[in-house]
Formats: structure tokens, sequence, C-alpha cells
């Protein structure tokens, strides 16, 4: 069946060969929230914030033992090279009673050594400014309470240390994503102080002096959330101007626009002014429902901006889903292997050619060759793409063995 593809896409111009080497290369940051609900490990009980999981599958990871066991099963099933992204939540503590103020690269020495036994390419690392008891009347880095806003202030420099500590570790630099839950239920009184408030805070924390060769920070912006309809503080154009001025970087998290508007559109916006962007993919449905990841048109579309502008290198990829309703093994193995699937889905694509048509404005034959792209036989290369990374296309008898005989039991 692959050679029967590869001669297929050959007629194309397309080389199968290259497109497999290529997607090897390209790190995919797989989140390690997916696996306990985004309970974390800090003792912060309920998730808030305006995010929710929804669902009660039984088997979720209750501490740091069963999510590194479970972490170690999902990512055996994934292809490809892989990331850790962390939230600052997950630090192991081991009874020490240490606030997200002063956390320190010692609550993450655990994580280091599983990911380096793992083999993974690197970790990425995110404040967690929800599901604690500083988050006061639903603000943390904007909040008017000045002691408040410290606390915060301190937690995101305390986690750009320790950003650092991960990028050493793996010789290999580490994102920083900032996203607050800051906003209002309903129609605010002053937009424009809880803002600046929260520029402010930002100035204090780059100011901290952290090394931004190895740490990329990142701000993610978010429309509404649960709790927070009428108004959120990090909106899109709040951070993205702050991030120009400031020269750091937006996340695009693409549960967070619209429905109308496309996290595809705005990369190569994106891609005109910065060097990097930071992406977390997920799958609304109706709202920022954090749905598992599927290999649907709008992820295609995504890969393709990353894939033919060459911007592999410059765009981040990172997962941000949670679904407590089903196995969360097949949660986290279904949305990496449909990130995978889209990336190699672009990378099996002559966009050399297809430019060129939309140059020379002929859209007739752009819009034929474009339809026959999707009945090419990419089944059979991405089935040859997981035979040459010791895999298969099923993982679901090995997540059912697991469930069976680990998850049950919980
Ligand atoms: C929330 C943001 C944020 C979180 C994670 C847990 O809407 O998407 O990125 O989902 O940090
Ligand atoms: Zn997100």
């Amino acid at each position: 069946m692959y050679e029967l593809a590869k001669k297929e896409y050959a007629k194309y111009g397309v080389d199968t060969e290259a497109a497999i080497a290529k997607i090897k290369e390209i790190p995919v940051s797989i989140h390690c929230w997916q696996g306990d609900d985004v309970i974390g490990l800090d003792g912060g009980g309920a998730l808030s914030g305006g995010i929710q999981t929804t669902g009660n599958y039984p088997g979720r990871a209750r501490d740091f033992v069963e999510l590194k066991a479970d972490i170690k099963k999902a990512f055996e099933l994934m292809p490809g090279k892989k990331r850790l992204n962390l939230h600052a939540s997950y630090a192991v503590l081991n009874g020490d009673p240490i606030d997200r103020d002063r956390y320190k690269p010692q609550h993450f020495m655990a994580w280091v050594n599983f990911a380096k036994e793992l083999g993974l390419d690197g970790i990425d690392f995110n404040p967690t400014m929800f599901s604690h008891k500083n988050v006061k009347d639903g603000l943390t880095l904007s909040s008017p309470d000045e002691s408040i806003r410290k606390f915060w202030v301190n937690h995101c420099i305390a986690c750009l240390h320790i950003a650092e500590y991960f990028a050493d570790e793996f010789k290999s630099p580490c994102l920083v994503n900032i996203w607050i839950p800051d906003g209002f239920k309903d129609v605010p009184a002053d937009r424009l102080t809880p803002r600046l408030r929260l520029k402010a805070s930002l100035d204090e924390i780059l100011a901290c002096g952290y090394n931004k060769k190895n740490v990329i920070v990142a701000v993610e912006s978010k429309v509404f959330g649960i709790g927070v309809e009428s108004y959120t503080v990090g909106s899109n154009e709040f951070y993205q101007n702050y991030a120009a001025k400031n020269d750091i970087c937006c996340l695009l998290d693409n549960g967070h626009y619209h429905p109308l508007e496309y996290v595809s559109d705005k990369i190569p916006a994106l891609l005109a002014f910065y060097d990097t962007v930071a992406l977390h993919v997920t799958r609304g449905v109706r709202w920022d429902s954090d749905h598992v990841v599927l290999f649907e048109d709008e992820l295609k579309e995504i890969a393709k901006e990353i894939v033919r502008n060459n911007a592999t290198d410059k765009v981040k990829i990172g997962l941000d889903y949670f679904d407590a309703s089903i196995n969360r093994l097949s949660a986290w193995v279904t949305g990496q292997r449909a990130m995978q699937k889209a990336l190699l889905y672009a990378l099996l694509t002559n966009h050399e050619e297809l430019k060129k048509l939309q140059d020379n404005a002929d859209f007739t034959t752009l819009m034929v060759k474009q339809e026959e792209y999707k009945t090419l036989p990419f089944g059979a290369v991405w089935k040859e793409y997981l035979r040459r990374e010791g895999l298969s296309e099923d993982y679901l008898t090995e997540i059912k063995k697991y469930e069976k005989e680990v998850l049950s039991k919980r």
C-alpha cells in the first residue's frame, strides 16, 4: 500500500520519504493536565478560573506516581518528537509547606528525571494562576489588591527561573506561557485600569533578569470564560500589542476566539511580525470546551500554515484539552496523533505548485487540485510512518488492557 501511495503522491511532485523524515523533526508539546482533569499536585483542589472538565470516567491519576505511569503509557503510543508541557501546580512538593510564589527548580527535579527517562526533547512550562486561594474576586495579575498582584508576579518570576533550569537540563529553550483567568461576569465599570495593572505586572515579571535565549515568554489571550462572560483583562488586542512592544511572543489557543475567527489565519498574520508563535491546539465545540483534538478541517489548515510557511521552527505546537468523560489515555493519544496526522497531511502537499496557481490567479485549477488531495492515499503513508515509529494504528487494545490492569483498580 505504501509503495503505491508513494507513486501516487509522486505524480503531484510530493516526496513521501521527505515528508516522513520531516515530521520526525517537529516537536509537539504534550500537556500533563489531561491525565488528572487539571487538578494538579499542589493541593489546589477543584478546578477554577472559568475552565472546566466534564465527565467522571474512572481511573483519574490521583498523584505523581499514577500520573507518571499514565504519561509513560500514553507517550509510548504516540509517534514523533515529544516535549512535556507542565503547569506549576504539578510541583512535587514532598510535604514542603511552600506556596506558589516560592517554587524552586528542586520542586520539578523529579519531572526532569522522568522526562529524561522517556527521552523527551524538553519541557515547557506554565504559571498556574487558577485553583488557588490567592485568586481574589477572580483576579490575579490585574488585582487591585497589591499583595495579591505581587504574589502572582512573584509566582511568574519563580516560574521563569524554573524554566531556565528546564532549558539547561535539556539544552532546549523552554516556552513559558502566561494565562490568567482575570475578568468579569457582567458589564464592568472600568475596562482600562485592570489592563494597566496587568501591563505593570507583566513589566515587573519581564524585568526579573531571566535568560532570554533559553526562556521564551508567551502570553495567551482569551475572549471569555465561564463566569467571565463580559470581559477578560487579557484580551487579544491587549496581549498582541504587549507582545509586539516588549519582544515576547503570542500564544494562540484555537478555543479562545469567536467561532468564526480562525487561528489558521492568525498564524501567518503573526509570522509577518514575530520570530516565534506559540499554539495551544484544542477543539472547541460551540465554546472553549477543550474537547479532544481530532483530524478535522481547521486542524489541517493550522498544520498547513505551519508547514507551507517553513515555520516548523517558529511555531511552537502545544496541546491543550481535557476530557474527563472518556479514557484519559485515549484522549491524550487520539489528540496527539491527530496533530501528527495534520502535520503529515500538510507535508504531503506540493505547496509550491498550489501557491503558483494562486499567484497566477488560476483559481479553477487551485480548487480542483485541492479537492484531489483529499482523496490521495494518505492513510497508507500514515500507516508506514507509524510502522517506522514501531507503532500501529491500533492503540486502543493497549489502552483497554491498561485500563483493565491499572486504571480500573484506582
Ligand atoms: C484556559 C487556557 C489555558 C488552560 C491551561 C490549563 O482557557 O486555555 O491555557 O487551558 O493552561
Ligand atoms: Zn490554552
